[in-house]
């Protein structure tokens, strides 16, 4: 595996490669790799010749109050574990090759990112728009691979790309989980035993409304049934959201509209972590 840290050098890896005839995929990440994130590579590898990952912890997405000087940083076993997918290229760039001195240019996705995440993380999707803007330029994919567990962030990267015409097929793909249900994610590493175990509630929430939604329900009792059976379980998880939406456009559902799915999204706060995870539901 090829580690690269500026743009020059990546640009020239990537010209290097294409120029041999390969296709490129990128997968974005924050580092702290899991198996979700694996997933992805291994996605990548299938459908095109080139697997560039980036591995970039970005401010900008982050809140002051927020995260970003805790976020895990665990690089050697990172590579490790890049270099057991056969991954061909990471990108690790640092703060000042993503941000040139006086950098002002942020990419902002308009309705989409108003509700659920953005509302709660109101300066998020703008970082996120702009640091993955930033890094299709760089790396200029073929096809980029993005998770289902960020539901929210995976429709505002694909109308991000089809209203700023990027040339760049967006593969959106499904959630990992642990054994016991627990959608994987970098930020789990926050939970300790108790509240390892009480972040089912999660899945559990999401299970429960989803047989309720293809038993019939009215999308209003599903909501109400499943807010309600959160709060039974719960010990100390404060439940932040539990909607059905269009999961292209994250505007609320009150029915199944011909051929579309939903989605049922879930946030919550248990002790210093905060989870989201989601379902896709078609008709019955
Ligand atoms: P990060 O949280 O590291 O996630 C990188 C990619 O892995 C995202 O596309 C995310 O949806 C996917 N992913 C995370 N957990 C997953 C799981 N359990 N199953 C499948 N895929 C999963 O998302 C980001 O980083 C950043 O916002 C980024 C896009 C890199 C921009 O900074």
């Amino acid at each position: 595996m090829e580690i690269v840290k500026s743009v020059l050098e990546v640009r020239r890896v990537i010209a290097a490669a294409r120029k041999s005839g390969k296709t490129i995929g990128f997968i974005p990440t924050m580092g702290a790799l899991h198996e979700g994130h694996l997933s992805l590579i291994r996605a990548s590898k299938k459908k095109t010749s080139l697997a560039v990952v980036s591995i970039y912890v970005n401010p900008t997405q982050f809140a002051p109050s927020e995260d970003l000087e805790k976020y895990p940083r665990p690089i050697e076993k990172d590579i490790a574990l890049l270099e057991k997918e056969n991954t061909d290229v990471l990108f690790l760039p640092s703060n000042d090759e993503i941000y040139p001195k006086g950098f002002s240019t942020f990419v902002t996705v308009g309705d989409i990112t108003e509700g659920f995440e953005g509302l709660l993380r109101p300066t998020h999707f703008r970082g996120v728009a702009t640091v993955v803007a930033s890094l299709f330029n760089i790396i200029q994919p073929d096809v980029a691979f993005f998770g289902q567990k960020d539901l929210q962030q995976a429709a505002v990267i694909k109308r991000m790309v089809r209203d700023l015409h990027f040339p760049v097929q967006i593969e959106i793909c499904k959630t990992v989980r642990e054994g016991d249900g627990l959608a994987m994610s970098s930020r789990n590493r926050y939970l300790d035993l108790q509240e390892r175990e009480e972040a089912l509630i999660l899945s559990q929430t999401l299970l429960n409304a989803q047989d309720n939604l293809q038993s019939g329900l009215s999308f209003a009792d599903v909501k109400l049934k499943g807010a309600k059976f959160f709060d039974k379980l719960k010990k100390k998880a404060i439940l932040e959201y539990l909607d059905i939406i269009n999961p292209e456009t994250f505007q609320l559902a009150d029915s199944f509209k011909a051929k579309e799915d939903v989605a049922i999204i879930i946030a919550a706060r248990i002790g210093e972590a905060r989870l989201i995870d989601n379902v896709l539901v078609s008709k019955k």
